[in-house]
């Protein structure tokens, strides 16, 4: 048995004032302005599986499909009438698709149907093997985007052959980057496998959260840290981690996935690496140049990446409406600035390369 876990995990219980009468927006979502965003789609009939522990089906503000548990072999109907004693899967089914209505918080992708494939029991832990026969069932049901926000284990051929017959079948597998904190060089499996996007997280200050593991095979950083989301018998908490980070990306997925099938673009969303080439290269390079073991490819860039059409061509206005008012780590020398600065407000229609966009941002 290869033991797999969701890693240690900040939680906090919140007491929101009248979280149950009016809908709350977590600092994630307002940031990235995603309300503005569902104009053009909420993800609907696209299909996320959340391999983690089972989901509270019973929680108002989600809304499942479908799915199994493979820990206890049984119906996912399971748990319309029993609560499931660890949040862990709860919490990150919100963070992708919580409905849009008047109470609660809001998803990333709030129409996506989610599905609860529970490979990890009530302690948090579970074995690799049920892991495989989840992603078995994900390909039967021709699932479009796999959350496993959870790691270890180790590198067995079954696994990794499992993990590569999903990407065969062109389904992106988004998993944590762990929260270790230290540099490792490599990350847990299966974050560690290139044909998986492993998430980074970051604070609502846009910095690399304390506790997010540095490797090598980092893609992408996205909002972790501080995250509101549902827990069990219809409450809210806040939860940080990279196993925040990830449902949102699973979540812009499934809305570049949505936002492709209804209206296309120059640049197609079927492979994997079509996935990851829409949230790379439209990612804000920070910390050092290029990807790193710290950020990936950078900061998570929502609206660029739902619009990408295989050329970095954006409005600076798209950034400042995409509410990317980011800092830079790193000092940009005034010489290698040079003409690319933007002043602030200015609107420019210009071909960007990813060190234009982020020599403007630190112009600013
Ligand atoms: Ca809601």
């Amino acid at each position: 048995m290869y033991k797999v876990n969701i890693g240690p995990l900040s939680k906090t219980e919140v007491s929101i004032k009248n979280i149950k009468k009016r809908q709350t927006l977590g600092w994630q979502i307002s940031k990235y302005k995603f309300p503005k965003m569902w104009a053009k789609t909420k993800g609907a009939g696209i299909k996320v599986a959340v391999l983690d522990t089972a989901v509270d089906l019973r929680h108002p503000d989600l809304k499942i499909a479908g799915g199994y548990d493979f820990v206890n072999n049984r119906d996912i109907n399971y748990y319309k009438t029993h609560h499931p004693k660890e949040s862990h899967g709860t919490h990150v089914a919100g963070i992708i698709g919580a409905r849009n209505n008047k109470f609660g918080i809001v998803g990333v992708a709030p129409e996506c149907e989610l599905y609860s494939c529970a490979v990890l029991g009530d302690d948090g832990s579970g074995d690799c093997n049920d892991i495989i026969k989840a992603i078995n069932w994900c390909i039967k049901e021709r699932i479009d985007v796999i959350n496993m926000s959870l790691g270890g284990g180790a590198d067995f051929k079954q696994y990794y052959k499992a993990i590569r017959r999903a990407y065969d079948a062109n389904i992106p597998i988004v998993c944590a980057g762990g929260n270790s904190n230290w540099e490792t060089g490599y990350l847990d499996f299966p974050g560690t496998y290139n044909e998986t996007i492993a998430v980074a997280s970051i604070n609502s200050k846009m910095k690399r959260s304390v506790f997010s593991s540095i490797g090598s095979n980092i893609d992408i950083a996205a909002p972790g840290s501080d995250i509101l989301s549902c827990t069990p018998k219809n409450t809210y908490s806040i939860f940080s981690g990279t196993s925040m980070a990830t449902p949102f990306v699973a979540g812009l997925i499934a809305l570049i996935i949505a936002k492709h099938r209804t209206t296309g673009s120059k640049s197609p969303v079927i492979t994997v690496e079509d996935v990851r080439e829409h949230l790379t290269k439209t990612a804000i390079d920070v910390d050092f140049k290029g990807q790193d073991s710290y950020t990936g490819h950078g900061l998570i860039n929502p609206l660029l990446s739902m619009n990408y059409d295989g050329t970095v061509t954006v409005k600076y206005s798209d950034l400042i409406n995409g509410n990317l008012k980011l800092r830079c780590d790193r000092k940009v020398p005034r010489k290698s600035v040079g003409k690319s600065v933007i002043p602030k407000g200015k609107i420019v229609n210009t071909k960007f390369n990813k060190s234009m966009i982020e020599r403007a941002i630190v112009g600013k």
